[in-house]
C-alpha cells in the first residue's frame, strides 16, 4: 500500500524488500503498513515481498480469508518448506534485498540467508520509518476514530468513580468502555493511579482504594484497525486542594504552550525545551521528569517526537502526543495528554476530551 513512498526514502540501490512478520513478541508492524492488512488477521510467520509498485504476500492457510481482503497478490503455504519455496520463487534473481532490521531477529535473518543464499542485504528500516512518520488520509481516518473513542471515554469515565474502588477495578472499566465503543483492543496497559500514586509517571494499577481528595490520573488509549490513540486526563475525586489546582493549571498552561508552538518545520527539541523551561520557572522546577511527547501510529511509541535528547523536525502529516506533567513524590502528579496532527501552519487536535478546568468529581 505504501510501496512507492518507502522506495522514495531508500538511499541505496534496492531491488525489492522482504518483510518478515514473525508475530508476537517480534511483530513487524511495517508488514501491516505495507500490505494495508489492518482490519483483521495476525499474519504470523508471513512474508511480504515488496516492489515499488506492488506487494506479494506469503501467508498460511489459516490467514487466507483475511489476506485476500487486501489488494496484494496472495500466496498460500501449507508447510514451512512450501513457504521457503514460495519466497525463493518470488524473490527470483533479485540481488539487492532490503530488510527491516528494526523488527527482524538475527535468527530469522539467518533463515532468510539460508533460503536465498549470498545476496546483498540492505537495512531499510530508516526508510520505512521515515515513510510511516507521515500519515496519509486513510491512516488519519483510523487514528481519528481511535482518538474519538478515547476522548469519549475520558469524558464519561468519571461517572464510574466510586469511593473505595480499587485502581484495577477502574482500569477494567476503562477497557470495557473502549471496547464497547468499537476499539478492537487497548493501545497499551492503562495507567490508573489514585492519590500519591499519580506521582509515578509509568505506574501500573494496583490495590489502592479511591478516597476523597485524591488525584485520579488515567493514561490510556484505544486501538482501531491497528492504529492507536493515547490520552491522559487528571481529575480530583471530591474537592481539590489549592495545591492540586495550582499544579493542574501550570500543566495545562505548559501543554497549551507546546501545542501553540507546533507546525511544519518546527524543531521538536525546541518545543520540549520551552515547555520544560516554563515548568522550571515555577516552584515545581525539575518535576517534569520526561520528554514532552512521542510519535503515534501503528505503534504507541511510533518514533521520537518531542524530545531534547533527539531532535525531530515536525512535518505536515506527523502525529505526536503533547503530554507535559508535574510529579511531586508523596503528594501526587498531573499529566495532560492529547494527540495532535501537524499541519502546515499549526495543528489539528485528534483527541477532544474536556480539560479546561480541573474536574472535581463527587
Ligand atoms: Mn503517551
Amino acid at each position: 500500500m505504501h510501496e512507492k513512498k518507502i522506495f522514495e526514502n531508500i538511499e541505496k540501490e534496492v531491488d525489492l524488500l522482504i518483510i518478515y512478520n514473525k508475530g508476537g513478541p517480534i511483530t513487524d508492524l511495517s508488514f501491516y503498513y505495507i500490505t494495508g492488512l489492518v482490519s483483521g488477521g495476525l499474519f504470523e510467520g508471513s512474508y511480504a515481498v515488496v516492489h515499488p509498485d506492488e506487494t506479494k504476500v506469503i501467508t498460511s492457510l489459516l490467514e487466507e480469508t483475511s489476506a485476500k481482503k487486501g489488494e496484494n497478490e496472495v500466496y498460500i503455504f501449507r508447510t514451512s518448506q512450501e513457504r521457503e519455496e514460495l519466497l525463493k520463487k518470488l524473490v527470483g534473481s533479485a540481488n539487492n534485498i532490503g530488510l527491516n532490521f528494526s523488527s527482524l531477529s538475527l535468527e530469522d535473518f539467518e533463515k532468510i540467508k539460508k533460503i536465498l543464499g549470498d545476496r546483498n542485504y540492505v537495512n531499510v528500516s530508516k526508510a520505512i520509518m521515515n515513510a510511516r512518520m507521515i500519515k496519509d488520509e486513510y491512516e488519519l481516518k483510523l487514528m481519528k476514530e481511535a482518538a474519538k473513542i478515547a476522548s469519549e471515554v475520558a469524558d464519561t469515565i468519571p461517572e464510574h468513580f466510586k469511593e473505595g474502588m480499587r485502581e484495577y477495578e477502574l482500569a477494567g472499566r476503562l477497557v470495557y468502555e473502549m471496547l464497547k465503543r468499537g476499539a478492537e483492543d487497548v493501545a497499551f496497559t492503562s495507567i490508573v493511579a489514585f492519590g500519591e500514586n499519580t506521582a509515578e509517571p509509568h505506574y501500573v494499577p494496583g490495590e489502592r482504594k479511591l478516597k476523597k481528595g485524591d488525584f485520579v490520573l488515567l493514561d490510556f488509549g484505544a486501538k482501531y484497525h491497528k492504529y492507536n490513540s493515547d490520552i491522559t486526563r487528571t481529575y480530583v475525586f471530591g474537592r481539590a486542594s489549592e495545591q492540586q489546582k495550582e499544579i493542574y493549571s501550570i500543566v495545562l498552561e505548559a501543554q497549551k504552550l507546546g501545542i501553540s508552538m507546533l507546525k511544519d518545520g518546527v524543531h521538536g527539541a525546541e518545543v520540549d525545551a520551552k515547555v520544560h523551561e516554563l515548568i522550571d520557572s515555577t516552584k515545581y522546577k525539575g518535576r517534569m521528569t520526561h520528554s514532552l511527547g512521542h510519535g503515534l501510529g501503528l505503534a504507541v511509541h511510533d518514533h521520537v517526537g518531542l524530545s531534547r535528547n533527539f531532535d525531530v523536525v515536525m512535518r505536515e502529516g506527523m502525529v505526536v502526543t503533547v503530554e507535559p506533567g508535574i510529579y511531586v513524590p508523596g503528594v501526587g502528579g498531573v499529566r495532560i495528554e492529547d494527540d495532535v496532527l501537524i499541519k502546515k501552519n499549526g495543528v489539528e487536535l485528534l483527541t477532544s476530551a474536556k480539560k479546561e478546568e480541573l474536574l472535581e468529581i463527587s
